[in-house]
């Protein structure tokens, strides 16, 4: 049993290298490489394809297995966010992005107290607004303070900067975001799903990530070196695996990689 939970996910062994360490047993020959491999049980169906890639082969093998999906119209983004982003302590509430506030479902809206949809992929980077697509891709819209959202506007994201007013522990500075840290690695996750999702052959802009901020209205984000340690430092959580499954079995049917194979991020940049 030890062993098939080891070979399940990396994070799993560094916990169980901790614990051996603490009740005085000999640590096991672990290893708590990025590079480890996670199994799932889509490895044998869902990512058939995928699976032994790396690279460029695995980013086009998953561009192509995540590209058949359903698509939902803007409008219906609120109540699928409803239901994507509950609370798992309060089945009236959803949890907001960057601050970690639990609110009541019902307060969706545009003003202050209210909120909204928040692109965590900036709908100006690449310019394609709320349009049926990446504009309305489950996989990056979360719920969000509509005043937080409104202070991460379009930034790039990256360390650094002063709290944000009920931020939860986000900064911000001139150019950049940083998320509260157990958000840093979702933000990761759902930015790197757009960069391979996304590749230019549907009639929207090819995103994809870089080491820049400031980008502006090009179809990039930055910065990918920060977005690959947030993915080491913030494994995927039950509410981010919870939510992965939600929009695949009820609304795209498709899934986020690098939820299920955080590994993945390393293999591919
Ligand atoms: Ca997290
Ligand atoms: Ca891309």
């Amino acid at each position: 049993m030890l062993a098939t939970r080891i070979r399940r996910s990396r994070w799993k062994s560094v916990a169980l290298t901790t614990a051996a360490v603490l009740v005085g047993l000999t640590t096991p020959a672990l290893t708590a490489s990025p590079a480890a491999a996670t199994t799932t049980e889509y490895d044998d169906t869902y990512y058939a394809d995928a699976i032994g890639k790396s690279g460029t082969a695995l980013k086009d093998s998953l561009h192509t297995i995540i590209s058949d999906q359903t698509k939902i119209s803007y409008s219906a983004v609120w109540n699928a966010l409803k239901v994507a982003d509950q609370d798992p302590n309060n089945s009236s509430n959803v949890l907001l992005l960057y601050s970690g506030v639990s609110r009541s479902k019902s307060l969706n809206g545009g003003s202050t107290g209210n909120w909204n949809r928040e692109h965590t992929w900036a709908k100006s980077h690449g310019d394609f607004g709320e349009v049926t697509g990446p504009g309305t891709d489950l996989h990056h819209l979360r719920a969000c303070d509509v005043q937080v959202n409104s202070i991460r506007g379009n930034l790039d994201f990256d360390n650094g900067g002063s709290a944000v007013t009920n931020g939860g522990g986000s900064t911000v500075d001139s150019d950049s975001f940083a998320p509260r840290a157990a958000d840093r690695g979702d933000v990761a996750r759902m930015i790197l799903y757009m960069a391979v999702r996304y590749e230019g052959d549907d009639g929207f802009a090819d995103l994809e990530p870089n080491e820049r901020v400031g980008n502006g209205s090009a179809p990039y984000m930055g910065k990918l070196s920060v977005l690959k340690a947030w993915n080491e430092a913030d494994p995927p959580s039950a509410f981010e695996e919870r939510r992965n499954e939600v929009i695949y079995d009820s609304y795209q049917h498709n899934r986020n990689p690098f939820i299920d194979h955080p590994e993945w991020v390393e293999a591919i940049w």
